[in-house]
């Protein structure tokens, strides 16, 4: 067994994926997080430092950062890039006196080289309020198809009616594990083609 085989093997049996949820405070992330574990979404209140919570979805242990994102709070952020296969971004759709305020603190993020290869999910919450944004006015206040440097994708959702939240977990598992697990199988491959004979090099 060749040893790019084992250490696929190895990552095969973790299975393991580290997401960040980040945006604005008050766009609905705890919440989210809180319905997708199936649990009472009443009387959240503001996240001042982090949760984190451990999901089985589907065969991938899911380990989710939930931080705060009041401004006093952002600089803090940085913390939590280390390691992160996929940051979900949340807006508050409803919100549309903050949308520069996302824009610009979304664009910045993904300058961050921790964050480089992660996968990048917009959620476009409170979908259920009437008169919010839909998606594609989102992608356009959040310039989101300027974006080049991150696999992504935005979907409407609502932390209370539930609508797409197992959707867009899904679209973020199967983009990151695209990366992380069978790319490590192209290498294999590739590592059992013969290099050319040194007589033939020279
Ligand atoms: N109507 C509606 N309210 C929501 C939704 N998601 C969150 N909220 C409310 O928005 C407020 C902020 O939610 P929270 O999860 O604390 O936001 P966070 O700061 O991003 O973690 C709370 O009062 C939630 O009940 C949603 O999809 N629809
Ligand atoms: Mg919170």
């Amino acid at each position: 067994m060749g040893l790019l085989t084992i250490i696929r093997k190895n990552r095969q049996k973790e299975k393991e994926m580290r997401i960040l949820f980040l945006g604005l405070d008050n766009a609905g992330k705890t919440t989210i997080l809180k319905k997708l574990n199936g649990e009472d979404i009443m009387g959240i209140s503001p996240t001042l430092g982090f949760n984190i919570k451990t999901f089985v979805h589907r065969k991938y242990t899911l380990n989710i950062w939930d931080v705060g994102g009041q401004r006093t709070l952002r600089p803090y952020w940085r913390n939590y890039f280390e390691q992160t296969d996929a940051l979900v971004w949340v807006v508050d759709s409803g919100d549309r006196m903050r949308t520069q305020d996302c824009k610009e603190e979304l664009h910045s993020l993904l300058l961050e080289d921790r964050l480089a290869g992660a996968s990048l999910l917009v959620f476009a919450n409170k979908q259920d309020i009437q008169g919010s944004m839909n998606s594609t006015e989102i992608r356009d206040a959040l310039d989101l198809l300027s974006i080049k440097s991150h696999h992504w994708k935005i979907l409407p959702c609502s932390a209370v009616t539930g609508e797409n939240l197992v959707e867009g977990l899904d679209w973020a598992v199967d983009d990151v594990a695209g990366r992380l697990y069978y790319s490590t199988a192209v290498e294999d491959v590739s590592s059992r083609i013969s290099p050319r004979p040194i007589a033939a090099q020279q």
